[in-house]
């Protein structure tokens, strides 16, 4: 066998790049109810059951969490429907008069 058979390694020289990983999934964001110490509990559940798709029962939970703990969870969504949720709780409190406030943290 001769030297070049023995060495030859059949890649001319070319590397091969390795398939590119899949896109990263999108980061998410915690959209969040801050506790306050006039907003009534009622308003509080009808907005985590019409926003957040709750039953009254968990939104109940989630209520007195927030109420006793300062913030809860109202739910995890990418970006865009973070920031939609956060601008239609703020305006539908604003809009009752009441100072609850929502925001969203990256998760
Ligand atoms: N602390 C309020 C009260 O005693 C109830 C409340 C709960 C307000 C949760 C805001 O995000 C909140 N009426």
């Amino acid at each position: 066998m001769s030297d070049s058979e023995r060495f030859n390694d059949h890649d001319d020289g070319l590397a091969v790049q390795e398939a590119k990983p899949k896109l990263k999934k999108p980061p998410m964001y915690k959209v969040v109810l801050l506790n306050d110490d006039f907003t009534p509990m009622d308003f509080v559940i009808e907005i985590l059951m019409e926003f957040f798709g709750m039953s009254e029962e968990l939104a109940t939970r989630v209520m007195l969490q927030i109420h006793t703990q300062g913030i809860g969870v109202c739910g995890t969504y990418t970006k865009d429907v973070a920031e939609t949720k956060v601008v239609i709780v703020n305006e539908y409190s604003r809009e009752h008069q009441h100072p609850l406030m929502c925001a969203m943290e990256e998760v």
